[in-house]
């Protein structure tokens, strides 16, 4: 349970902690060495690898060169079963809990459930929450659910308590990769005020300004994957901005 440790630990001592989301169809093979330097370099705190759809097989070389460039903890983010794979540190056990899709509120965890009870991967059962972040995404698709709206903080609130009653273990709040707009913060807000169990944020994070916002609004990791994919300069000011972040 080290990483889940290092996640709650830190959400009690109040501080933000930084993933850079790594998505094997978007980045070169050749780069991630320099952009897992980087990271490290950085303050990077978690590097989460996954996608919701990976048309290019690539998962297991990508795990590989960064495993082999840097020391940072690897968190597999994974769309699909297809994505299990024992070079990471941690699995991120999805249940899209604001959809009502059966297939992806249990189904596939069954299919997954005795794969990583034998892989060398620490299981963290997360609730995923899907929000409207303006426009259509590939895991709103992917999915065949219908996102919470952006404007019903209530229904995202009563969602994330029913999944820390069930002993779900942490929250994910996503508006999609690359998605207009983020989280909005009364959300994260209410959301966050309601449950104890720790809270990871992401989705069209562009900014530190707006990454700063986020972390201070309630959420304990910060996501950013496509402004990084889009601008590798901007990653040391998104760390120092999520760091900087303290619940208000
Ligand atoms: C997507 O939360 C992540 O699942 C990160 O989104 O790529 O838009 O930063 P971005």
């Amino acid at each position: 349970g080290k990483i889940y440790q290092q996640i709650t630990q830190a959400k009690q001592a109040g501080e933000k902690r930084f993933a850079l989301l790594i998505d094997p169809d978007e980045v070169s093979l050749a780069g991630l060495p320099a952009l897992a330097e980087l990271g490290a370099q950085t303050g990077v705190d978690f590097l989460f690898v996954g996608g919701s759809l990976l048309v290019h097989n690539t998962l297991s070389d990508c795990l590989s060169k960064l495993r082999s460039s840097c020391s940072l903890p690897i968190v597999l983010f994974p769309g699909s079963p297809l994505q299990i794979d024992d070079k990471a540190d941690a699995l991120l056990f999805l249940s899209l809990i604001s959809g009502r899709n059966p297939e992806l509120l249990i189904g596939q965890q069954v299919i997954s459930a005795p794969y990583l009870r034998h892989a060398d991967l620490e299981v963290i059962g997360t609730g995923y929450m899907l929000i409207d972040g303006g426009a259509p995404t590939t895991v709103s698709y992917m999915s065949n659910t219908t996102p919470i709206p952006a404007d019903k903080p209530d229904v995202a609130m009563a969602t994330a308590l029913a999944a820390e009653m069930l002993g779900l273990r942490m929250l994910y709040l996503d508006a999609g990769s690359g998605a207009r707009n983020s989280i909005p913060e009364a959300m994260i807000k209410r959301v966050s005020g309601a449950v104890s169990i720790p809270l990871i944020v992401g989705g069209g994070i562009r900014t530190p300004e707006r990454a700063f916002q986020v972390a201070s609004a309630g959420a304990d990791v910060v996501v950013v994957g496509n402004a990084i994919e889009k601008d590798r300069q901007l990653l040391r000011a998104m760390v120092e901005a999520v760091h900087a972040g303290t619940t208000i």
